[in-house]
């Protein structure tokens, strides 16, 4: 259709050198189309063109100073995408890689990602190129500090409300939050991810990896299959892929690899509980390298391998962007998997998702699967404003019903416009409606 790539073509020329940006636009663009065919208000409100444009896009120096008292620069910033249904929400990344192209993406999957958790959030993303790998406690604190003296005059619990991602975890969150209370002289909830003894909700450290878990007991559902049993393949091994390891175990699957930048581990016989606390202290306490698993439970390790030729029945892609090909997805067909469901953002490259549909296995796109991490955030913003603290079990089944609830909603959709079964275009649909008809609403946004 002439206006969904009339109007890629426009991101393409505005947004120059930011293939990330214009990899998430075209997948939504290209997937939404019949939405837009459908109904004219859509193309006589321009929304296409607006909704690609972030509403603001903030970019500032990061001065901190090293433990040898060197001076050190690094760029933050933050995207504020859309807020047509909600304040501003979503994480900020510390990884080297950070760029507006990958912020931009992030943002713009943010905003139909939040639009289905049923909770009223707008979308946004910030970050920095500053790497907390091997920095010093002090010097993480030192940039935290630094990075929120300028952040702090852009957010608040009503207007914009960061939360971790890539490198961002409760030590940063820490920081960040100290630093803000000290220059605003208010306790609000101005973060998510909060410390449990100021503000923090239970179940959200868990929630991304819970919920992308709960999302593929869903889609499995539907073809009458359970997770128990199944062999199930895990990348990354930081917040996102621990609780979804977590979640693997308690429902009886057996979880084989998990990852890290340099390599993955496959361990034949399970990560059991045992071998997943021990995985957790050494990523979150001691901060070492996943090579270190394999030494110490004499699993297989593959340097400078992701865990996509490993042989399973699911595959859950928890570490980033454009971690699963074309090739890698040809093999995971080959290998026999069935499901795979994102807890990380965008991981299947074009290619890959391309086949994963034409195979019809059950593919749960990230901005639906990995949808309840930021919901919990959404839980936590609803303690805060209440003073009031919810119970693990409580918070945990509200998780629950909203992972149920999206894969419903995602499900309606794709039957509504012509694609039962299609997870891609049901998200997509069902996210971007709900942001189109408020922006509608509210007239020149
Ligand atoms: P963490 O920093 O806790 O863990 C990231 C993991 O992914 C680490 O194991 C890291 O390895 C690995 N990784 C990061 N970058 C690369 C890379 N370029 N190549 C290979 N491995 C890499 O982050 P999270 O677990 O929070 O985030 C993981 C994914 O989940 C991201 O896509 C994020 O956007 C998404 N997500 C996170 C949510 C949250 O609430 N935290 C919510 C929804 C989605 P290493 O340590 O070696 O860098
Ligand atoms: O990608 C994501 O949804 C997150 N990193 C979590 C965002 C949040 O605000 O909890």
């Amino acid at each position: 259709m002439g206006l969904i790539q009339d109007t890629i073509e426009i991101v393409r020329k505005r947004n120059a050198n930011e293939p990330e940006f214009l990899q998430a636009v075209t997948e939504v663009l290209e997937s939404i189309e019949p939405a837009i065919t459908r109904h004219k208000k859509y193309r006589d409100g321009n929304i296409l063109q607006r909704i690609v444009e972030p509403e603001r896009l903030i970019q500032f120096r990061v001065p901190w100073q090293d433990d040898k008292g060197q001076f050190q620069v690094n760029r933050g910033f933050r995207i504020q995408m859309n807020s047509a249904i909600g304040p501003y929400k979503g994480g900020l990344r510390l990884h080297s890689t950070v760029c507006a192209s990958i912020l931009k993406f992030l943002a713009f999957e943010q905003v139909f990602k939040n639009s289905l958790t049923t909770l009223p959030m707008g979308g946004g993303k910030g970050g920095s190129d500053f790497d907390p790998k091997g920095k010093s406690d002090n010097e993480v604190m030192r940039f935290c500090q630094s990075f929120m003296n300028e952040l702090f005059r852009h957010i608040g619990p009503d207007t914009d409300v960061p939360a971790g991602d890539i490198g961002v975890g409760g030590r940063e969150i820490g920081y960040l939050f100290g630093q803000y209370k000290r220059l605003a002289n208010e306790f609000t909830g101005i973060l998510t991810g909060k410390g449990l003894n100021w503000g923090g909700s239970l179940i959200r450290p868990e929630a991304t990896g819970y919920g992308a878990v709960y999302f593929a007991q869903e889609m499995l559902k539907t073809r009458k299959q359970a997770m128990e049993g199944k062999v199930c393949t895990v990348s990354g091994s930081g917040n996102a892929a621990q609780y979804t390891v977590e979640k693997l175990i308690q429902v009886g699957a057996t979880v084989v690899t998990v990852s890290d930048s340099n390599g993955f581990i496959h361990d034949k016989d399970g990560i059991n509980k045992e071998k997943l606390a021990w995985l957790m202290d050494l990523k979150n306490v001691r901060r070492g390298r996943i090579k270190e698993y394999a030494e110490q439970f004499g699993a297989s390790y593959f340097e400078g391998k992701r865990p996509w030729g490993i042989k399973c029945d699911c595959a859950f892609p928890c570490a980033t962007q454009n971690e699963i090909s074309g090739e890698d997805a040809k093999t995971l067909l080959a290998n026999g998997c069935t499901l795979v469901s994102e807890a990380a953002n965008m991981p299947s490259e074009p290619a890959a998702i391309d086949q994963f549909l034409a195979k019809k296995i059950l593919y749960g796109p990230g901005k639906a699967a990995n949808a309840g991490g930021v919901a919990t955030s959404g839980l936590e913003m609803c303690q805060n404003s209440a003073r009031m603290p919810w119970s693990s079990y409580e918070v945990d089944r509200k998780l629950h019903d909203i992972m149920i609830t999206i894969h419903k909603n995602v499900c309606a959709a794709a039957t509504e416009y012509g694609a039962p079964d299609n997870y891609v275009i049901g998200a997509n649909i069902a996210g971007f409606v709900k942001v189109a008809d408020a922006m509608l609403d509210q007239g020149l946004v």
